[in-house]
């Protein structure tokens, strides 16, 4: 295990790296080989491999049994899963979203010709600050989409008060909230739908994938025909729908990862606990904290580098990935810094002074299941050495 007693040891300076491999942030959780090659050759043996196969559908079901939601609609990423879910609400002209977030949440509003306006972020959460969400009403904005930024969920009730107040649809983006809840309730039951992504990098994943979770019978099958081109049936196509639909190779990635659903999570909660015990004794450190009362998937380990901290976040994560710990700036520097939004909302910036301050402060860590108690005591160790420099 390297020693860092100077800071001649540190690999930025030219000494070795703490690791010989990249560290990723989030390398995919796998369920158990054995069972998701049972499905596969169950999938090749069938010659079935796609259009809402039995691999899909068991998912789907098993998906609406765990979040206890009427309708999982299963689909082929999270952004499709996005913009079919925005297009099935009507949404147009303007919807408020925060900045705060992974770029496809503002893309699949602007790829159909919607304006996302970016509402700023309560510093503590870093999800929409309700008031702010008010402040960005116009007589054009047709909905809200809250984001469950690292599964914590927004102020669902506010933002569903705001939604009331003012006739607008409300949904939500939860890509990282897969198996968290709220108030009790798991997140899927939320707004008028919630969306969800199984990228590979998830707590859950389905190798690439995603799903629309709502309680509105209209609202699923309106989905499901968009997913599907627009087929009502045999050669009977009532809409102009696109191609949404999940693989069955995704789903059984899906239905294996679903049994080994605990697995994941203890692993991950015993990782936020380590990381917790070190960096919560480390000045100019904090790791963002998780409702215990709810269910949550610990999926990142987020920090916030204080002004007290010796060194910058910058410079934190050029330091850790010098050790090829390749730590990230998730969501830095905001939808409304990049293209196209940079360019059509230039001013954007003026309103949104949180999203700023977070973006500019967050770094995440690794962790998932490749990642051990001993590979975050190395992490912590150097974390706890930069606090002395
Ligand atoms: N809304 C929100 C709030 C989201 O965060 C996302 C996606 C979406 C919507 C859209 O859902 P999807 O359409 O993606 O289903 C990653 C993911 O690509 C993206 O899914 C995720 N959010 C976002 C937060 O993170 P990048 O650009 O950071 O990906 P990348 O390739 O750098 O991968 C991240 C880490 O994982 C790296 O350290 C490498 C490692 N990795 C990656 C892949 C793909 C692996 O170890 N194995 C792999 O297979 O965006």
């Amino acid at each position: 295990m390297k020693q860092i007693k100077t800071k001649d040891d540190l690999a930025i300076n030219g000494a070795r790296p703490a690791f010989e491999q990249a560290l990723h942030v989030g390398r995919p959780n796998i369920g158990e080989r054995e069972t998701f090659l049972n499905y596969a050759n169950e999938i090749l043996d069938r010659g079935w491999f796609s259009n809402n196969g039995p691999c899909v559908q068991e998912l789907e079901s098993q998906l609406s049994k765990h979040l206890q939601v009427k309708h999982c609609i299963a689909m082929s990423n999270g952004t499709i899963a996005l913009e079919i879910a925005i297009r099935a609400l009507g949404l147009n002209g303007e919807v408020i979203v925060p900045s705060y977030t992974f770029i496809a949440t503002a893309h699949a509003l602007q790829w159909q010709q919607i304006t996302p306006v970016f509402a700023d972020i309560n510093p503590e959460t870093h999800t929409l600050d309700p008031d702010a969400v008010r402040q960005m009403i116009t007589p054009r904005t047709t909905g809200i989409i809250g984001v469950h930024l690292w599964g914590r969920p927004c102020d669902v009730e506010e933002l569903q008060n705001i939604a009331d107040e003012n006739g607008l649809e409300l949904m939500f983006d939860a890509a990282h909230a897969f198996s968290c809840s709220h108030q009790g309730q798991m997140i899927g039951n939320f707004g008028r739908c919630e969306v969800f992504s199984f990228h590979a990098t998830k707590f859950f994943n389905t190798f690439e994938g995603g799903m629309v979770a709502t309680n509105d019978d209209e609202l699923a099958k309106q989905i499901r025909l968009m997913k599907n081109f627009g087929f009502a049936g045999a050669d009977n196509v009532i809409y102009p729908g696109t191609n949404g639909k999940m693989n069955e190779m995704s789903a059984a990635m899906g239905l294996t990862g679903l049994s080994s659903l605990d697995k994941f999570l203890t692993h991950n909660q015993k990782n936020y606990q380590y990381y917790q015990k070190g960096i919560d004794s480390i000045v100019g450190l904090s790791l963002i904290k998780y409702d215990l009362k709810e269910k949550n998937n610990y999926q990142y380990i987020v920090i916030e580098v204080q002004d007290e901290f010796p060194i910058s976040r910058d410079e934190l994560i050029d330091i850790l990935q010098a050790e090829n710990i390749l730590a990230r700036k998730y969501f830095w520097p905001g939808c409304h810094n990049m293209e196209p939004y940079k360019s059509l909302q230039p001013h954007a910036e003026l309103l949104l002074m949180n999203t700023k301050l977070v973006a500019d402060r967050v770094a995440v860590l690794p962790t998932g299941g490749a990642v051990s108690d001993i590979t975050i005591n190395i992490i912590l160790r150097i974390l706890n050495f930069l606090s002395c420099k």
